[in-house]
């Protein structure tokens, strides 16, 4: 079977309320609808993402260019995968060539278990399992957090994710400690920084917040701080997270060399899609680290079910308007869909009404 075309579709796809960060704000989803079509009539689809409308035209672009290196190429994920990479070698795999490779795996990967009939996890011989689930928000304050707590715990969920970095940190506690009584003691709470302290008002953020019961502190400094990380997490209890700026599975190797945290949590694109999963997955077990996920959370459904150490689901639908199946939460978890690939068929009305 081999690729015949792929098509290449920048869509601003629309959120049920903007995602806002201590590091800026999301308020529709740009992203690059990746569709892979063979000569055996078999279609595949995934899509790479980036943060910033005013790039979405250049991620499109460069996806654009390296699907152009697929044609013709007999449907092996793992050789494209090394096709591509062989082929970046000299301009490196950091920012868009990384995220489009991203995108462009989990679309082969896709197109392939559709070929075979199977939902991606099946195919990588792991089973269909429930995964826990947390809802991932924005940024809100100790008024604002409470709805969207409540709202939490109603829809079920067994975690909530709340940015924090306000201006100070009497205001993040304040969230923290607003959030924890709307949700109850039974629902976890993680809170994530998004890169945005310096490493000393890190510290002393992270020891302030340290007997919060928190699930998880997420990059408290700059990602490629590990230095800083790794002090930090030396001296709190709280777990210290980091893993959605790991770009490949090498700098993750590095970041467990450099013990910078105590959970990882790749994103499926940065981390150079399920080829570069399962290479970090293998890397989390022998490290003996939970791993959880970052959006993407069609394909890191499967993935999870695959991964030996796997932790937490993260739920940030960023294609949710777009897509015909819709998540179902039972029990506070997610079970991938048990339909053949990564489960995604586009609703083309809304992608045409979206599309840039
Ligand atoms: C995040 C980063 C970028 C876009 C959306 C959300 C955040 C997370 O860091 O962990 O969900
Ligand atoms: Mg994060």
């Amino acid at each position: 079977m081999n690729i015949t075309a792929i098509q290449v579709t920048p869509v601003l796809a629309p959120l049920p309320r903007p995602v806002r960060t201590a590091s800026g704000t999301i308020a529709s989803f740009p992203l690059v609808l990746i569709d892979v079509s063979t000569d055996a009539g078999v279609q595949g689809r995934a899509y790479a993402q980036v943060y910033l409308p005013e790039l979405l035209p250049a991620l499109a672009h460069c996806v654009q260019g390296m699907a152009g290196l697929l044609m013709g190429q007999p449907l092996v994920p793992r050789d494209l995968h090394s096709l591509l990479a062989r082929r970046c070698r000299l301009f490196g795999l950091k920012g868009m060539t990384g995220v489009a490779l991203g995108g462009l795996d989990m679309a082969l990967w896709d197109t392939w278990a559709r070929a075979l009939g199977q939902p991606l996890v099946r195919a990588l011989g792991a089973q269909l399992r429930p995964l826990k689930a947390y809802n991932s928000v924005g940024l809100y304050d100790a008024d604002s957090v409470v709805e969207i707590a409540g709202e939490t715990r109603a829809a079920g969920f067994a975690g909530l994710k709340i940015k924090v970095g306000f201006d100070t940190l009497a205001q993040d506690l304040a969230a923290v400690r607003a959030a924890r009584r709307a949700l109850g003691d039974d629902i976890a709470l993680m809170v994530d920084y998004n890169q945005s302290l310096n490493p000393a008002e890190a510290m002393r953020r992270c020891k302030a917040l340290d007997d919060e019961g928190l699930t998880w502190i997420e990059e408290p400094v700059l990602a490629d701080d590990l230095a800083s990380c790794a002090r930090i997490a030396q001296a709190v209890k709280t777990p210290i997270q980091i893993g959605e700026n790991f770009h490949g599975p090498a700098e993750m190797r590095a970041a467990i060399d450099a013990r910078a945290m105590d959970l990882v949590m790749p994103d499926a694109q940065y981390i150079q899609g399920v080829t570069g999963w399962l290479d970090a997955a293998a890397l989390a077990h022998t490290a003996g680290l939970p791993m959880s996920s970052h959006t993407f959370v069609e394909a890191s459904m499967h993935l999870l079910c695959a991964t030996p150490t796997a932790d937490w689901l993260e739920v940030l639908d960023a294609a949710g308007g777009l897509r015909l199946a819709p998540l179902q939460l039972r029990d506070g978890c997610l079970t991938p869909w048990d339909t053949p690939g990564l489960g995604m068929d586009w609703n083309q009305d809304a992608v045409a009404c979206h599309r840039l």
